[in-house]
């Protein structure tokens, strides 16, 4: 059986979680630290280590049937490759930032202006789309001390807390993109491929589906458990199970992670008690 070739980062803000999970799906590999690529033990798997700017020509040129990457470097790549799942890391996203002293309106701010990026082609299909000319400058790295050194006007990078920005004296003033890691795939794959893609992505759903939900279990007294049961948008309907303790009995259910603080407030009002909310490791709805 032929393996499907993944392509990971090899080291850097996506590499930890690209293999957490897949082996949060339940696939195995033996240890092989700087290594260029490993198998799977238990799936017809195997992984490519690679920058993460290499992976969507690697699986647009067939060298790799999958690629873990940010939106933003799959974006940029204007590559025929599409995506199969999002996989709900690596959340950033590209914007752009005026030195904070920097007098800033609107888009139109930045006419005629030089803009340092690592991100040409992204933000050059946004100023056309906004109908803003201004003077792109391409560099690799360090794209934030640009405008510190004279080198442009503002810049457009990537940002997630914003830390990075404010260290640099910098004020964000307009998203460019929004970005997570995302699985990529080109538009022909094998049935054989396709299969196993689709075997992947029914394990990928599950782990993200029992990520998103909690198991609750609580006691409530018997005259109050319609109330209860009202409140829980549980799979199908609460599980419910008579305590020791006449009158009384044990509830359990899957809520969203999202709502348990909203609802945990009302079971307690309700009368529930002895609320226990644990991690589900894996889910099939
Ligand atoms: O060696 P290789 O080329 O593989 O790695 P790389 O250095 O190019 O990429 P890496 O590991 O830095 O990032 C990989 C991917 O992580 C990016 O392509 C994004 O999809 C995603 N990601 C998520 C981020 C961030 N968050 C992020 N914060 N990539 C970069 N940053 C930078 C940001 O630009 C800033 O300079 O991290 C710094 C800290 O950000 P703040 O806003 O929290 O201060
Ligand atoms: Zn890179």
């Amino acid at each position: 059986m032929e393996n499907l070739k993944i392509a990971i980062q090899k080291s850097g803000r996506l590499s930890d979680e690209s293999l957490g999970l897949l082996k949060a799906c339940g696939i195995r590999f033996s240890n092989g630290a700087g290594k260029l690529r490993t198998e799977a033990l238990n799936f017809p798997l195997e992984l490519y280590f690679l920058r993460d700017d290499d992976i969507p020509q690697y699986v647009a040129d067939g060298v790799a049937d999958l690629g873990m990457v940010g939106e933003n470097v799959l974006y940029e790549k204007q590559l025929p490759l599409t995506v199969a799942a999002k996989l709900g890391f690596g959340q950033c996203r590209l914007a752009l930032a005026v030195p904070k002293n920097e007098a800033y309106l609107s888009l139109a701010s930045l006419r005629g202006k030089r803009i340092a990026t690592s991100y040409p082609g992204l933000l050059r299909e946004f100023l056309r789309e906004k109908h803003v000319d201004a003077e792109i400058h391409e560099i690799s790295g360090s794209v934030e001390i640009a405008p510190g050194i004279g080198l442009a006007d503002a810049i457009c990078d990537l940002v997630n807390t914003g830390s990075t920005l404010l260290t640099n004296g910098l004020r964000e003033v307009e998203t460019v993109l929004q970005s997570e890691a995302v699985l990529a795939r080109p538009p022909q794959l094998s049935a054989e491929k396709k299969a196993l893609l689709q075997r992947l992505l029914f394990r990928i759903e599950a782990v993200q589906q029992a990520n998103r939900n909690k198991y609750i279990l609580l006691n409530a007294p018997n005259d109050k458990l319609d109330d209860i049961i009202g409140l829980l948008p549980g799979i199908k309907s609460p599980t419910v199970l008579p305590l020791a303790l006449p009158g009384w009995s044990s509830l359990h259910s899957v809520i969203e992670e999202n709502q348990f603080w909203e609802v945990i407030e009302k079971l307690k009002e309700a009368g529930a008690e002895g609320i226990l909310v644990v991690p589900i490791e894996k889910m099939i709805a």
